[in-house]
């Protein structure tokens, strides 16, 4: 990088760390984005003097809260509440929940931030937002999930609404969630609109929302490997992190297009299945019951169970699909993906890979599709929910599939297209940053001082 340019970044990220001290994950978040961005932004001088960058690293507004319920046992528990409504340049804040006891203001705001270029690169009408809670729901009945989701729901109501802020599902919020949260927003509201995505069939949710971010993640990767080295997933070995919503959907379609997928994992440990994954299984145990990934190992014969979840970055692949949690591959993760032979790393999960991991991909010539593109597919479903939601009408399966399909084609072809045209060609990541900016940039210039 020439000097003046690393200095722009370097200058750029002290104003960061100065303004929001200690939020390291948020500071990751915006690093690299700056860093693919830099160059850009000193050819423009408009987008410098209009201080643009800088607007869309500070949130338009955060809002904290508490949250009191009761639990089963008639006491009173307290967690904090967030919505980080990050940027409204291109439409409604929108963005997912998550529920987790690591959720704080960094993580929140560094999956914001990510969120206004990713909804951006979809193409559709969202800004960018997120929230959550530090509520762990891990063992908590259901009664107890519907009791915290209801007193959530009864602070956030005041803040979001089918124009303003739509909200959506995240770690440990799915379909239960979503439906315990409409259903408090429109008692309190007295209102049944669109306000929130991945709702049940029943009442206004999309099909195919429920695969959208997994069978998204394998379009993208499809796709990217068409163009970039003319190869597919058919007869490819892939290993899967997670076991929840986006590790399921990305396994069946992975299997569908002729993958071999060998593992699952959950916070506690990792299966390998060297006859592939039976999903049968998997839906059973995390969607069946909520229960553990170490009961493959149990049902299965021939698979094995390992405690402690980075190992599975041990295990020798093709391509490597991370739909766990953030910083789950570090570099000594990536440093034995690349030295067992894997050439693909595309990202499910919200900013999987440090940027040491990053570093070792770049510097072995894998193919890395970053989450902010690869992930999109579950917010452009979403988006798509809200269209229908509009109409007062639903798509069918297909119809919505083949939606998904060609928005996630779109994605790596403008991915391509704006990394070319600033002179890093075959770059996703500097793509995926460029294409998502400048849509959002010519908006808020357009827009004035807001
Ligand atoms: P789920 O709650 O359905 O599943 C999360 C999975 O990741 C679980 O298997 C969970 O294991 C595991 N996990 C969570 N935290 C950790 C951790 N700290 N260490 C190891 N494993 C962990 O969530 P999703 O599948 O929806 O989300 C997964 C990732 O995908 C997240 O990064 C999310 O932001 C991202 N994403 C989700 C989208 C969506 O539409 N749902 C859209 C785009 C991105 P355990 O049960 O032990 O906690
Ligand atoms: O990270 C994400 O893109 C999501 N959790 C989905 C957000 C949404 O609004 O569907």
């Amino acid at each position: 990088m020439e000097k003046h340019v690393q200095q722009y970044v370097d200058d750029f990220m002290a104003q960061i760390v100065a303004k929001n001290p200690g939020e390291k994950e948020f500071h990751q978040a915006v690093h690299e984005v700056v860093e693919s961005l830099a160059e850009y932004i000193l050819q423009n001088p408009v987008l410098q003097k209009m201080k643009v960058l800088e607007r869309i690293a500070e949130p338009e507004r955060v809002v904290m809260f508490r949250v009191p319920w009761l639990n089963d046992k008639g006491e009173i528990e307290i967690n904090k509440g967030y919505r980080i409504e990050m940027n409204s340049a291109i439409g409604p804040y929108k963005g997912g929940i998550r529920f987790h006891s690591s959720v704080n203001l960094s993580i929140l705001k560094f999956l914001a931030f990510e969120q206004t270029f990713k909804n951006s690169l979809t193409t559709l009408p969202m800004g960018g937002g997120k929230g959550g809670s530090d509520f762990n729901p891990k063992g908590k009945s259901d009664a107890e999930v519907m009791r915290f989701c209801q007193a959530f729901m009864t602070e956030l109501s005041r803040h979001i609404g089918q124009f303003t802020d739509v909200p959506a599902g995240d770690i440990n919020v799915g379909g239960r969630e979503i439906g315990y949260l409409f259903g408090q927003y429109k008692r309190i509201r007295d209102e049944y609109s669109g306000v929130l995505t991945g709702k049940g069939l029943e009442f206004g949710g999309s099909l195919a929302r429920t695969e959208a971010t997994g069978y998204g993640l394998c379009y993208y990767t499809a796709e990217a490997m068409r163009v970039l080295r003319n190869d597919s997933f058919e007869g490819k070995t892939v290993v899967i992190s997670g076991s929840g919503n986006v590790a399921i959907f990305a396994t069946e379609k992975a299997q569908a297009l002729g993958a071999k997928v060998v593992t699952a994992s959950d916070s506690n440990g990792y299966i390998y299945d060297p006859n592939g994954i039976q999903l049968d299984v998997v839906k059973d145990i995390k969607l069946g019951h909520r229960g553990r990934i170490k009961e493959y190992a149990e049902r299965v014969p021939g698979s094995e169970y390992h405690e402690g979840c980075k190992g599975v970055w041990t295990v020798p692949c093709d391509i490597a699909l991370p739909c766990a949690t953030q910083n789950e591959i570090d570099e000594e993760s990536a440093k034995a993906l690349v030295a067992n032979g894997c050439t693909v790393v595309c990202e499910g999960a919200n900013m999987p890979s440090t940027p040491e991991a990053i570093a070792v991909y770049q510097a072995n010539n894998v193919l890395y599709g970053p989450a902010k593109a690869a992930n999109a597919g579950g917010v452009a479903v979403s988006g798509l929910e809200m269209s229908q939601n509009s109409y007062r009408l639903s798509w069918t399966f297909e119809e919505v599939d083949g939606k998904l399909k060609s928005i996630m084609e779109n994605i790596v072809a403008n991915s391509l297209e704006a990394a070319k045209e600033y002179g890093h060609e075959g770059d996703l990541m500097l793509g995926a940053n460029a294409a998502g900016f400048v849509k959002v940039a010519n908006a808020m210039v357009a827009q004035g001082v807001l």
